[in-house]
């Protein structure tokens, strides 16, 4: 999973993106000169697998794992300009996301308010969307009149008929201020506009960006924005002085906050159950590790994020569940109480399924 790092300048997205990933960028006041954007790999944390190396013993144990983009950008002046918010490689890199985290200023000091007003993050929030709906409008737009000029060339279609229908279904929705995740779409629909990465079609949630001392008192604030995305509320720089911690010695401090897990255990559930996804996991000696995939996929589409020759030659997929073989206690215990399965290739995995694929190549 791949989720973009998006906001206004100085909303506080490096500062995020330090306590998500424990990385130290530069995180600035003023305007810096930095153009390429922070990545980082981070696992998800899972006390499920760390339970499971506990009992194989393996030799390696795999997380698994999000990749964090923070992307530069300057004023807010429109999409792909220098001083957009996704400025110059920015834009082409967003659009590789799989979600968004829209960071939100929820915090104040005297010279950020100079230059960027106020605290206001429902303002704010709308300046964001309104360049994602542009950058999407561009896209879309460009596409009906690539469409209409063929048509009038005779250049026509039932196929290219049916697309410029949902492509005007789509100018009209972003004009309304809407996204693209507001349409409601046939598969064959979603399918053709997948391939146009639309910003407004991806998954989106706001980090709200809250002062230390404000932090929790914002119901308010989370109410009103709510209306539009999920929100989970941060106190960003809190968070990233806490990222650099020993755990010991941060579970003192977030006691004192109220907080009780870290911003990227928090971040990262939240995520999962927002984007449907969920983790299998495969045992044994040599490694234990987890997996993820969206919820609903089958057992040979699982075990295809493992490899694709396992999902070629699928054969069966032995299976049995994370809870039972913890309250088994061992693989043969699991294996007695007649909890362990064999499942086909349209087995809907589940949450903290134990998989192991047997196929022929
Ligand atoms: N008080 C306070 N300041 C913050 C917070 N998050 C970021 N800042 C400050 O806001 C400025 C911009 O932060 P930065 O993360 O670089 O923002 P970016 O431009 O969105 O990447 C820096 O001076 C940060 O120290 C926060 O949660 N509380
Ligand atoms: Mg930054």
């Amino acid at each position: 999973m791949n989720i973009g790092i998006i906001g206004l300048p100085k909303s506080g997205k490096t500062t995020i993106f330090n306590a998500l990933t424990g990385q130290e960028a530069e995180v600035a006041e003023y305007a810096s000169s930095k153009v390429e954007p922070n990545v980082a790999v981070v696992d998800v944390g899972d006390t499920r697998v760390d339970q499971l190396s506990e009992m194989y013993q393996p030799k390696k144990t795999i997380y698994a794992t999000i990749e964090f983009l923070d992307f530069v950008g300057g004023g807010s002046k429109g999409p792909g300009s220098e001083e957009g918010i996704f400025s110059g490689e920015g834009i082409s890199l967003i659009k590789s996301s799989d979600a968004l985290l829209l960071v939100l200023r929820n915090f104040s000091n005297s010279t950020l308010e100079q230059a960027h007003g106020a605290v206001d993050p429902t303002r704010d929030l709308e300046n964001v969307e309104s360049e994602l709906i542009l950058a999407d409008q561009v896209i879309a737009e460009r596409r009906v009149e690539r469409l209409e000029a063929d048509h009038k060339r005779g250049k026509k279609t039932s196929q290219s008929q049916a697309e410029l229908k949902l492509m005007q279904r789509v100018v009209a929705k972003l004009e309304e201020g809407g996204g693209v995740r507001e349409l409601e779409l046939t598969v064959d629909d979603a399918t053709l506009l997948k391939g146009f990465r639309f910003l407004t079609a991806k998954p989106a949630l706001i980090v709200l960006n809250s002062d230390e001392s404000s932090y929790g008192k914002n119901a308010e604030v989370v109410k009103r924005l709510e209306q539009r995305y999920p929100v989970i509320e941060f106190a960003g720089n809190f968070e990233m002085e806490l990222s650099r911690l020993e755990p010991e010695e941060a579970e003192a401090f977030m006691a004192d906050m109220g907080i009780t897990e870290s911003a990227r255990t928090r971040l990262t559930s939240f995520a999962y159950k927002l984007l449907g996804y969920i983790s299998f996991f495969t045992v044994g000696e040599d490694e234990v590790r987890a997996w993820t995939i969206r919820d609903g996929e089958n057992a040979q589409q699982a075990a295809g994020t493992i490899h694709t020759d396992l999902a070629k030659g699928f054969i069966r997929a032995e299976c049995f569940g994370y809870d039972d073989l913890i309250e088994a206690g061992s693989e043969k215990a699991v294996k007695s109480k007649g909890h362990f399965r064999l499942e086909g290739k349209e087995y809907r995995v589940k949450d903290g399924d134990i998989l192991n694929i047997r196929f022929n190549v």
